[in-house]
């Protein structure tokens, strides 16, 4: 470690993935349907009746059979940590079961392996926007209470038997992106336009009764292990001074940052209850389950970032971007990326600090990237990608992770999302790439699937080599 990098040296540096969009073989050793299976498109289209053979998501970038090849390419990087989710339905193939499939626990034994083999500290996300698909039709997903006693069990069984080799855990995946995507994030079946508010809250609250649960077992069943929580984090700046721009933009970052104050402070905010009452919405919500929340906080905050967005109250000038699932009005100062994410860097220190002085617990940035279409080349006859983009993208937010730590702010670790390419969620196409390995798949499901290391990977292996000092400042 050279003393020119802000980067602490136990700094988890890795990359990040989520089962539905690596692992393919969907319906291979005892799996389960999940709602990834009817929807092909992503969250573009509503979904299907049952399972099409247009899903990239079947095949994926077939993890499943290559995940030991795929492992060792992230340990040339060096990287400290990978972060997987565990896929619900192969481990409880219809969810409502009383007995897990071995098939599908022997698996994540074998990625483990994998990742001791190579001394990579696994990251684990218990539920990754894949939801078992008979708990979505039978149950109507997470606005039904018999989901946290599922979720409890399936959490339960992860502990006992992955407890002592994974230390990181989060808890559910961008927890408040169900306020935008009910059926991705909470495995909702009724269509967004026809679910109720109040529908919609109680499953929020069942999921974060749940979360309060695992964290519990956890406690039981790995006291090594640290339990985070994940939100999808979006600073939302006032498009003008005017103050109610100002009001109107922490009304929204509150719509996000209600899911950390609860899983940290363990109770539910005086404004969340507000805007609750403002919609007419009364939860159910029990004596022990106010005890269960206040009980079990997390050991630290996790999150996403992509980009912000700004806020007006004028509606006028509401101009809207593209997006990510949150929506949000473009901010004029900024660039976007191909698909209208528009790109911050700052917005990531900002974040960071904001997070650390609300919460105090120490922070983990288990997403961030740049999806943008890549080209394969042939460079001294090897097949690469110039990705001079990618890494510009990734050193430039990098760089204020840097000052956030030079602030103060006490950051865990760093996962960028999609280290190798992987189908996207919000769209499921193959060619919004964010990896440092290109995957030979195409969005028409073509390609041979081979693996092919980008400019970026040696570029990655350096940044974490020298623990941050290689950054361009
Ligand atoms: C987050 C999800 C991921 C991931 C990422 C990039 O919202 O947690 O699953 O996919 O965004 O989004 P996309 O794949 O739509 O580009």
């Amino acid at each position: 470690m050279t003393s020119s990098t802000p980067f602490p040296a136990d700094f988890l540096w890795g990359g990040a993935t989520a089962a539905n969009q690596i692992e393919g073989a969907y319906n291979e050793g005892g799996k389960g349907l999940s709602i990834q299976d009817v929807m092909p498109q992503g969250i573009a289209t509503p979904r299907t009746e049952g399972p099409t053979d247009d899903n990239l998501k079947q095949v994926a970038i077939d993890f499943y059979h290559r995940y030991a090849e795929d492992i060792a390419l992230f340990a040339e990087m060096g990287f400290k940590t990978f972060r997987f989710s565990i896929a619900w339905s192969r481990v409880f193939p219809l969810g409502d079961e009383s007995e897990p499939n071995e098939e599908g626990l022997a698996f994540y034994d074998r990625v483990l392996d994998e990742c001791e083999k190579h001394g990579i500290e696994p990251l684990v996300t218990i539920s990754h926007y894949e939801t078992p698909l008979h708990l979505t039709e039978t149950y109507d997903g997470w606005v039904n209470r018999d989901l946290i006693g599922f979720y409890e069990r399936y959490a339960r069984v992860l502990f006992a038997r992955y407890g002592t080799r994974v230390k990181y855990w989060l808890t559910f995946n961008e927890i408040n992106s169900v306020l935008h995507a009910p059926l991705m994030s909470g495995g909702i079946n009724t269509p967004k336009d026809q679910l109720s508010t109040t529908d919609l809250y109680q499953a929020i609250h069942n999921e974060l009764v749940a979360s309060a649960l695992a964290t519990k077992a956890a406690r039981e069943l790995a006291p090594q292990a640290q339990i985070g929580c994940m939100v999808l984090a979006m600073p939302a700046y006032p498009l003008t001074p005017d103050p109610d721009d100002v009001m109107a933009s922490l009304t929204t970052e509150r719509t996000n940052l209600a899911f950390g104050d609860i899983h940290v402070r363990g109770e539910y905010p005086g404004y969340y209850l507000r805007s609750l009452r403002d919609q007419g919405v009364e939860l159910v919500i029990t004596d022990e389950d106010r005890a269960l929340l206040k009980e079990h906080t997390v050991d630290f905050v996790s999150f996403s970032y992509y980009m912000s967005v700004a806020e007006t109250a004028d509606d006028s000038k509401r101009i809207i971007g593209e997006g990510n699932i949150m929506g949000g009005v473009s901010n004029p100062t900024l660039q976007a990326s191909e698909w209208g994410w528009q790109i911050d860097p700052v917005g990531l220190r900002i974040v960071l600090n904001q997070f650390w002085d609300r919460w105090q617990k120490p922070l983990f940035i288990v997403e961030n990237g740049l999806g943008a279409r890549d080209q394969l080349v042939e460079v001294d006859g090897r097949k690469t990608v110039i990705d001079d983009y990618r890494i510009d993208y990734l050193n430039d937010h990098l760089v204020q992770v840097g000052e956030a730590i030079t602030d103060g702010v006490d950051v865990m670790g760093y996962t960028s999302w999609g280290c190798i390419d992987i189908v996207s969620a919000s769209t499921a196409q193959l060619s919004k790439r964010y990896g440092f390995i290109y995957v030979d798949r195409n969005d028409d499901g073509t390609g041979t699937l081979d693996r092919y290391k980008k400019k970026s990977f040696d570029w990655y292996a350096e940044v974490i080599s020298s623990n941050g000092a290689s950054l361009t400042r």
